[in-house]
């Protein structure tokens, strides 16, 4: 039984250690360059597995923080052109699908504390406003807060002034939404922060210690270590 029980106690550090470094893993950012991607018209979804799914649709041209927006004619696709002259990253980068004045809603899989894109560098043009939205869910299908706002002009073609982003001081959201107002733009190297897990709950630790526990009490018991270990 003592055997076992080292042997336990030591099985059950190591699955806690684990579990820990699991739920606890430090954030890391993805980079969307959409260069992979065939020109033309995408379905929302096709970088799912990157984390992230695309939306094109409506919103009012004038929004504020705290708004309730909703996007409007929503439709699950968006665009990919192949310009590597215009292009932040040669040779795509993303639109609206139709292009126009359309507004692109950004769904992350997993919630994110940052979200940053880049304006293309088509030049020259007009200046014209564009925006990155923070965005949280009302309950409402489409229907959404305004959390906060970056605004630039589409006519830049370097950083900084080309790029938008959007942080709650560390809180996550799961929405945001690159909108134009008064002329077609598109944009590149989405990036974004997935949000670190939350800390477990002591509930969440006892589960974790209880199936250690019950795993090793199991294996003692196939090898003839029937009895319970000394201080259940
Ligand atoms: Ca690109
Ligand atoms: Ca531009
Ligand atoms: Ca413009």
């Amino acid at each position: 039984m003592k055997k076992c029980t080292r042997r336990g106690v030591v099985a059950v550090c190591w699955w806690v250690s684990c579990a820990a470094v699991a739920l606890c893993a430090p954030a890391h950012a993805v980079v969307v360059n959409f260069d992979g991607l065939t020109a033309g018209v995408q379905q929302g979804n096709v970088l799912a597995g990157s984390g992230v799914v695309f939306t094109t649709g409506d919103v009012p041209d004038a929004v504020n923080v705290g708004d309730t927006i909703t996007l409007a004619n929503p439709v699950s696709e968006f665009e990919v052109f192949a310009q590597p002259a215009n292009a932040v990253s040669p040779p795509n980068f993303a639109t609206a699908r139709n292009v126009g004045v359309k507004d692109v809603l950004i769904s992350f899989i997993s919630p994110v504390t940052f979200v940053s894109l880049r304006t293309d560098h088509f030049a020259p043009e007009s200046a014209d406003v564009v925006r990155l939205l923070a965005l949280a869910p009302t309950g409402t299908p489409n229907q959404f807060q305004v959390l906060a706002i970056a605004q630039g002009f589409d006519d830049a073609v370097s950083a900084p002034a080309d790029t938008l982003s959007v942080a709650l001081g560390g809180t996550p959201f799961r929405f945001a939404l690159f909108q134009t107002t008064t002329e077609a733009e598109g944009f590149d190297d989405l990036t974004f922060t997935l949000a670190p897990f939350a800390a477990p709950s002591l509930n969440v630790w006892g589960m974790i210690v209880l199936s250690g526990l019950l795993v090793w009490w199991g294996r003692c018991a196939l090898r003839g270590h029937t009895s319970r270990p000394q201080w259940w």
